[in-house]
């Protein structure tokens, strides 16, 4: 991805044009298929799995090709092989996938292994499990015939050896896009959900999780039901930003299930982030949550706590076009 700021900058003409946070329940074009991502890397990895859906593929595929551009992509400091490692300098990471009729594999803690969602993919389709971790994945990604090869860049390291300097824990919101000179990104996960042709839908999640974090922290990204959860029958949630409350709260599983209650899907993000601010009001004054979800029409929606989150969309009209998401917080202050 060398177009971050491209991205952004498209997203601002999309708010001053008054693009709506919420997209058009409009018909569905073509096929029918369409795919939505976190952020604004999200917008690449819909073109990776945009060409599987356009070809006829399944929104299975697709999820996965999508995340895999996202862990291969050179600059991102939150997902995959450029991600930031733990207090311990250790880069593991965590990621999940889940089809529409509840088929799922997850894996958390994994270090060395350049693509984990295709782990997680064989977790789902080659054991009786769900979700493995550490070793145990490491050693099943092998088997598998995943290459084990060190990941950690230059870049993460000097940013650890910085971190160690003051080893102050502290997750900031959108550092970067609030503009504060040398900020960086801390944290941003890619939440993928997608419906095809035939109107399957899926979704994937794939993190480097929260930088610097204890070594063995384990976020929700690869937890099925807090960082995604996918239903056939009534549509998929994606989540990203500080993991615990999405933990806390099985916050992509509440968002699908306010969707079944008829809720759309930019009001069930909505109702998911307030329950988060209703439990912890102080904590979340400071911490970033934000949800993507899409329902089974193809309709999408987005909330986040604080301002700053930004998706992407796409489908056979729009291929990347990105949203600014609407948010409980507004001001640049909270
Ligand atoms: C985690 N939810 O590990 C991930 C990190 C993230 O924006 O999404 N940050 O908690």
């Amino acid at each position: 991805m060398n177009t971050r700021r491209s991205f952004l900058q498209a997203s601002a003409l999309l708010a001053a044009a008054g693009a709506a946070p919420r997209m058009l329940a409009s018909p569905m074009a073509a096929n029918g298929a369409r795919v939505v991502s976190t952020w604004d890397f999200g917008v690449g990895a819909n073109q990776a799995a945009w060409k599987v859906l356009a070809a006829g593929g399944s929104a299975l595929d697709a999820v996965e090709a999508g995340a895999r551009w996202a862990e291969s992509d050179l600059c991102n400091p939150t997902v995959g092989r450029c991600g930031n490692p733990d207090r311990d300098g250790v880069l593991t990471l965590d990621a999940s996938i889940m089809a529409g009729d509840g088929r799922c594999g997850s894996v958390a803690a994994l270090s060395d292994i350049l693509h984990p969602v295709s782990v997680a993919r064989r977790v789902m389709e080659q054991t009786p499990h769900v979700m493995l971790v550490g070793e145990g994945a490491q050693q099943f990604a092998v088997q598998q015939g995943f290459e084990r090869r060190r990941l950690l860049t230059e870049d993460a390291e000097r940013a650890w050896r910085e971190w160690l300097k003051t080893e102050h824990y502290a997750p900031q919101i959108n550092a970067e896009r609030r503009g504060r000179p040398g900020d960086k990104d801390n944290h941003d996960t890619l939440g993928i959900l997608a419906i095809d042709g035939n109107g399957r839908m899926a979704g994937a999640c794939t993190t480097s999780g929260m930088a610097f974090k204890m070594h063995g922290r384990v976020g929700d990204s690869p937890i099925i039901g807090a960082g995604l959860y996918v239903d056939n029958e009534v549509g998929a949630a994606t989540a990203s930003g500080m993991g615990e409350e999405m933990i806390r709260n099985a916050a992509s599983f509440l968002v699908v299930e306010l969707m079944r209650q008829g809720r759309s899907p930019a009001d069930a993000c909505r109702e998911a982030i307030e329950r988060v601010v209703h439990k912890r009001p102080e904590a979340s004054r400071t911490l970033q949550v934000c949800f993507l979800a899409m329902d089974r029409n193809g309709e999408v929606g987005a909330y986040a706590l604080h301002r700053g989150f930004v998706y992407a969309a796409c489908d056979s009209r729009r291929q990347d076009t990105l949203l600014d998401s609407r948010s409980v917080y507004t001001s640049e202050q909270t």
